[in-house]
């Protein structure tokens, strides 16, 4: 599925990737002052700040359709906030700080993360919990379902990646919830990695040709799942996903989010994240994606992967940064 080229679409195709690593990259630098000092919400706050910060240079018309939370929980980067010097109507999707204990324990894998699509694209949901399955690509289309048994979707995953079951590795986070799966995982052969927090990684693992992880499974957040599918999307991997619900309200807001659909409807790829699709992530602290920032006195050198669902291309950018020179540096 191709987007018409439009206005938005030539500056996508242009600059706009290299505009969004800059915004991850300022994350990601802010965040990374505040790494292994235990103390999350100062890490979040950092790179949520510097983060919006850089949005104002990018020139599009960003609305922020996932984001920190509602408008009057989140004081900036809030669901509805627009972002943005002006420009191409976009939605953005961002986790300025995907894994703010992984940052505040100063272990693997914690990311700034930012998407861009053309207004419309992506799937406005609440901040509930989201049902997903993620394998990469050159698969047959549907070889795994959300609806299927995770035995059912091991053997079929092997069958199409002509591996044992034993080679098949599922990752998923390590939470309560998640214990009939893990065991039936291992019931039926495979290994598990077990994670304790960071999905969107998790996500873009599985797509990854090392063979690490074959399969994410499990529930995360719904934010982190749109943010996932963008980049699963740019690396022509399959994903499913459901949201689920603790309450009436949380129904209600997410009818009121995406009118008109089944809200516990069953979605595939393209309802999540569609036409032509910008992610950026920058490393905070390293992982088997992303180093993470290294710094050294007032240079820091950051390491961000950039890619585009319409070329499939993907970038690892290396920046060297002088902190003397950024507005976010005091941060
Ligand atoms: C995941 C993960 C996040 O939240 O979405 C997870 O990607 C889901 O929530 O890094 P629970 O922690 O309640 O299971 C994080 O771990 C933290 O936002």
């Amino acid at each position: 599925m191709t987007s018409k080229p439009t206005a938005a679409y030539q500056v996508t195709d242009r600059n706009l990737a290299l505009e969004l690593v800059r915004v991850t990259e300022a994350a990601a630098m802010a965040a990374s002052h505040w790494t292994g000092r235990g103390q999350k919400n100062d890490a979040d706050g950092a790179a949520v700040e510097a983060m919006r910060l850089a949005f104002d240079t990018v020139a599009i018309d960003g609305t922020v359709v996932i984001g920190e939370g509602e408008m009057d929980e989140a004081p900036m980067l809030f669901i509805g906030e627009k972002v943005g010097s002006g420009g191409p109507a976009m939605d953005i999707a961002v986790d300025p700080l995907e894994g703010t204990n992984l940052c505040a324990k100063n272990m693997p894998n914690a990311l700034t993360v930012v998407a861009l699509a053309e207004a419309g694209n992506f799937l406005h949901a609440p901040d509930v919990y989201m049902e997903k399955i993620v394998v990469g690509p050159d698969l047959p289309e549907g070889v795994v379902d959300l609806d299927a048994s995770i035995g059912a979707n091991l053997r079929e995953l092997a069958r199409a990646k002509r591996k044992d079951i034993g080679e098949l590795t599922l990752c998923a986070l390590e939470r309560e919830r998640h214990e009939e799966l893990i065991a039936k995982t291992r019931e039926a052969g495979a290994r598990v990695m077990l994670l304790s927090d960071g999905d969107v990684a998790a996500a873009i693992a599985a797509c990854l040709p090392d063979g690490a992880v074959d399969i994410y499974a499990g529930s995360g957040g719904a934010p982190e799942g749109v943010l996932a599918a963008a980049a699963v999307r740019c690396v022509r991997g399959q994903m499913q996903a459901r949201l689920l619900f603790e309450d009436d309200e949380q129904i209600r807001r997410a009818r009121e989010m995406d009118p008109g659909k089944d809200p516990s409807r069953k979605l595939g790829l393209f309802d999540l994240a569609r036409g032509d699709v910008l992610f950026s992530a920058t490393g905070v602290t390293a992982g088997p994606l992303l180093r993470g920032i290294r710094r050294d006195g007032r240079h820091a050198v950051t390491h961000s992967i950039v890619m585009r669902s319409k070329s499939g291309t993907v970038r690892f950018v290396e920046g060297h940064h002088d902190f003397g020179t950024k507005i976010w540096s005091t941060f």
